[in-house]
């Protein structure tokens, strides 16, 4: 497919309320939504870059960049009969997963969009319910966490993720666990502890966590490793991850027992897929994870989720828990922890809401083929 088009807007959208993590706050978000085109049928997806340099090195900022001045111009008017084919165009560029990601994303559900097809089929997935969990920012009390863990409940979530940090772990999870003894409980601290502190993760194997997410250094597995033989619970690898080869050498040296995909993470879908099939050739679970995506994020995420190796509930909850208007048309609501399959068309099977996107757009680009 020849790619005659490209567009790329900025849409700010802010949170109903403020995210916290070990690694900061983020509530005003800036979304970058790119699409691509092949004789009048267009793609689109959503980059998961953040507001600052926090959970990866990549912001909103530096995606924009490395897509106007390297990606797009490498790419408009090429004609790729497969992601493959588009990714090796792209190979010039080290790292920028997430810029590489949403044209990566934005040509698969073109090429969805083209054949008529959903785009969990082209990805190899099936049409299933998708149970969903749900994470909870860091809060300023016991109390308060307990109470949007029971809200949580309340709803179906099929998970309950706490963030934690050092200082901010025993207390929390000691009293969820307490209120709830049965459901399936995680902890994520986005790399804020080291190996030092083995003993307070230790102390967390008490509460029969379903996992611990990437609790050591961002671009650690090794010490994940000596960290995985000293726990009775499961650690889940999600920054630590970018490629295959990632997957691989992780799973080899044990230092973790579960995965969280994102796509925006690996470069794309034609990496994830590959993960996938590595995780599941070493019998180590999925589940897909969130970067409080918009509705056009979530949708492909949904997508991806019905891959038969996603086996936990993801981080794919309710659009209305995080906007008061998302970007897209339909809603895309868990029922019971439970979220389906968006099919109102080919593709990630969502429409933008094409005039409030344009309104509230604070700077957008294009591309032509000559
Ligand atoms: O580590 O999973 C993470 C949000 C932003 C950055 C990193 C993470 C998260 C979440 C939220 O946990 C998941 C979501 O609901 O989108
Ligand atoms: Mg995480």
């Amino acid at each position: 497919m020849r790619i005659d088009r490209i567009e790329l807007r900025e849409v700010p959208l802010r949170l109903k309320f403020p995210f916290r993590t070990s690694f900061g706050v983020e509530q005003d978000r800036r979304i970058l939504i790119a699409s691509v085109s092949c004789d009048g049928v267009t793609g689109f997806a959503e980059c998961v870059a953040g507001e600052f340099p926090g959970y990866a090195y990549e912001t909103t900022d530096t995606a924009w960049h490395v897509i106007s001045d390297f990606i797009a111009p490498a790419v408009i008017g090429k004609d790729f009969d497969s992601a493959d084919a588009l990714l090796d165009a792209l190979k010039f560029i080290r790292g920028h997963d997430m810029a590489v990601a949403v044209i990566e994303m934005a040509f698969w559900d073109l090429r969805a969009r083209a054949l008529g097809l959903p785009l969990f089929r082209l990805l190899g997935g099936s049409d299933r319910k998708i149970p969903v969990g749900i994470s909870l920012g860091i809060q300023d009390s016991v109390e308060q966490t307990v109470a949007l863990a029971a809200d949580s409940v309340a709803q179906g979530y099929g998970r309950v993720k706490l963030k934690i940090e050092p200082g901010w772990d025993h207390r929390p999870v000691s009293a969820v666990r307490e209120a709830f003894p049965d459901i399936s409980l995680t902890v994520d601290a986005n790399s804020a502890y080291t190996l030092n502190d083995g003993a307070a993760l230790r102390a967390l194997d008490e509460f029969e966590l379903t996992y611990i997410e990437q609790p050591l250094a961002h671009d650690d597995i090794l010490d994940h490793a000596e960290l995985q033989g000293q726990l009775a619970t499961a650690i889940c690898l999600d920054e630590s991850i970018h490629s295959p080869e990632d997957a691989r050498k992780a799973l080899t040296i044990g230092a973790g027992r579960v995965i969280n995909m994102k796509v925006g993470r690996v470069r794309g879908f034609r990496r994830a897929l590959a993960i996938h099939d590595i995780a599941q050739a070493f019998g180590v679970p999925l589940w897909c994870g969130g970067m409080l995506e918009s509705g056009v994020g979530r949708a492909a995420n949904l997508h991806l989720s019905t891959l038969p190796n996603f086996r936990l509930p993801g981080d794919t909850s309710s659009s209305s828990r995080y906007w008061d208007q998302d970007l897209i048309n339909e809603p895309l609501e868990a029922v019971a922890g439970i979220q389906t399959v968006p099919q109102s068309g080919p593709g990630i099977g969502v429409s933008l809401n094409g005039e409030y996107v344009e309104r509230i757009t604070a700077r957008k680009v294009e591309w032509r083929a000559g």
